[in-house]
């Protein structure tokens, strides 16, 4: 039986119809989720725009929750999500505790029924800590690199991705989505591949693909990874949101041509209101301006996008989305 996969933003669990069972639900707000469930992931990021959101992902077939090496899994016809977070015994080494998070992950995924790595939202405790290579986020992209590749996993199959700091000083939460269907990725041809980055970045690039596309038997699932005000490798428009929102837009506009293009009968990828988008701002001052203009430019409105308030892994950088379309 296909999933019949249904994203959307609301403000609790209720579900779309009754046929729907929830497959995942990202949890932002302060303090703990006000519900108690198995698909709940709560990555300690708030909402700039309300008090509490959650983005569920609703599935029309069984979902079977377990637990198996230190992750939660949930799992239903077309895809599987493992999920890991950090608890306040983990230690503060940030390489080893992705190292060992990773391995445990890539473990668990290759355990379930769906052995294809889609997406995997990275959500990390005061990521700009440190200086240079101590730098907490390139510490984590050193523990991710090291477990990819015990794996085996090549940097070209790298699942989509995001990156961005939490509201928590310490820890780490991975949610991986998976699946058993067939998957393809896309690059961005105005910049350089991330897990082609040069050496300035840290000692190990970051692992994950610019965009991609799941197809199951009734629907083409697009993600959109974490994208910035980055062409060729460099950061643009230091520090100024506004230039870099143009920048991430047309990066962004980017990527859809590149998706449509593994698929050239379907119709063009448009970020449009049947997208979910997640912008995170590093200064939530930014948000009016930002919401004016995806507004303007993109028809966007609460419905379809969530602003959280995140740092972006490059100090310079001051905002990232990513996104998802059902078609
Ligand atoms: C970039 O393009 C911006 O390390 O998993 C975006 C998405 C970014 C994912 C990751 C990082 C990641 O390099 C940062």
């Amino acid at each position: 039986m296909s999933s019949g996969l249904h994203i959307c933003l609301a403000n609790d669990l209720a579900p779309p119809t009754a046929a729907h069972k929830l497959l995942l639900s990202f949890h932002f707000g302060r303090g703990p989720a006000p519900y108690d469930h198995p698909a709940i992931v709560s990555p300690h990021l708030h909402p700039i725009d309300r008090d509490l959101l959650f983005e569920n992902w609703w599935v029309t077939d069984d979902v079977e929750f377990t637990t198996h090496n230190g992750m939660r899994i949930a799992e239903c016809g077309d895809y599987a999500v493992v999920i890991f977070e950090s608890d306040e015994s983990d230690t503060d080494n940030h390489q080893q505790l992705t190292h060992d998070a990773y391995g445990r992950l890539l473990e668990v995924v290759n355990a379930t029924e769906h052995p294809q790595l889609v997406k995997i939202w990275n959500y990390i405790g005061s990521i700009n800590e440190g200086e240079g290579d101590e730098e907490r986020y390139r510490q984590f992209s050193v523990g991710r690199a090291l477990a990819f590749s015990e794996s085996n996993l090549e940097d070209r199959a790298a699942p989509t991705g995001t990156g961005v700091g939490m509201m928590r000083h310490r820890g780490l939460s991975i949610t991986a989505l998976c699946s058993r269907c067939d998957f393809a990725l896309a690059e961005n041809p105005r910049q350089v591949s991330a897990f082609n980055y040069p050496r300035q970045y840290g000692p190990k690039s970051p692992k994950f693909g610019r965009a991609g596309s799941v197809v199951t038997r009734s629907q083409r699932l697009h993600l959109i990874s974490g994208t910035a005000a980055i062409v060729g490798h460099e950061s643009m428009h230091p520090g100024d949101t506004q230039a870099q929102l143009d920048e991430t837009l047309r990066n962004l506009d980017t990527l859809c041509e590149s998706v449509s293009e593994i698929d050239r009968a379907g119709p063009k990828l448009e970020l449009d209101e049947r997208s979910v988008l997640r912008v995170y701002l590093r200064a939530p001052d930014d948000y009016p301006v930002i919401a004016r203009s995806l507004k303007e430019r993109l028809g966007l409105g609460p419905d379809q996008v969530v602003f959280l308030q995140g740092d972006i892994c490059r100090r310079e950088l001051m905002l990232e989305i990513d996104g998802v379309r059902i078609q």
